[in-house]
Formats: structure tokens, sequence, C-alpha cells
């Protein structure tokens, strides 16, 4: 076993912790945090890189973090092929959400999602693939 900390805000540990508590008795920080890794490192496991995949990529991000605005707007632009349509919806007076249809070879849409979402500043954020041409008999 490797120890390492973590820093996150007290809410959001204060909510995980409640999350983690209502598990029952055998459940803490640690079992947990193990969980959340497993389970992204078998979502890795299901990209298929070499199928042309159709799906969407779901962010909401505080506009007012950095140049936040105008990174995302960068790596989009590097995905023209990909990109099919975007939405954008004023939240409120900080939160925007993003929403873009996409469609592409697996290993450039997951790339593109990889990029978006590792962002500064984007608070969530989910890519969902629908379907593989392959699935839908194309
Ligand atoms: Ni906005």
């Amino acid at each position: 076993m490797v120890r390492f900390s973590v820093t996150a805000p007290d809410d959001l540990l204060r909510r995980f912790d409640e999350q983690i508590a209502r598990r029952g008795d055998v459940a803490n920080r640690s079992e947990a945090v193990r969980d959340l890794i497993r389970a992204s490192i078998a979502k890795e496991q299901m990209r298929t890189p070499d199928e042309h995949v159709i799906g969407s990529l779901t962010m909401i991000y505080d506009h007012h973090t950095g140049d936040l605005t105008r990174r995302l707007d960068e790596v989009q632009h590097d995905y023209t092929d990909e990109i099919v349509s975007t939405m954008h919806v004023h939240l409120d007076h900080h939160n925007c959400l993003e929403i873009l249809a996409l469609k592409g070879r697996g290993e450039r849409v997951y790339e593109l999602a990889d990029r978006l979402l590792g962002l500064r500043g984007v608070k969530h954020g989910e890519l969902t693939c629908a379907a593989t041409k392959q699935s839908l008999g194309l």
C-alpha cells in the first residue's frame, strides 16, 4: 500500500464523508477513494479507440476561472471534425453548462474529452458514448 495526501475543499470532503457513512461500518475514506480509482480504471478499459463513436460531452465550469474560456475554445478548435454541435447555457453568474455532440474515431473523441475535462476550473464533466458505428450496424 502507498499512502498519499489529497487536498480538497471542506464542503466537498464533508459531503463525500456523508456518502461514505451511508455505506455502513466497513466503509472508510481510503476504501471509498480506492473504489473511485478502480471505477475510473474500469471505465478507461471500456474505451474503444479504434471504433467510430457517437456521444456527448457535458461540462460545468466557472467561466471566471483564469483564462479557462479561451483554453476551452482553443482545444475545441483542434477537433472540428469530431465536434458536430455545441450548446452553451449560462446557468448563473458564475457557472456555464456546455454540451458537445461528438462523433469520430474513438481515439480522437477520448483525447478531446481528456483535454477538456483536464482543464483547471472544469467542475463536472462526463463523456457519454451512446453508440459506435458498429453497434448501430453502420
Ligand atoms: Ni456561460
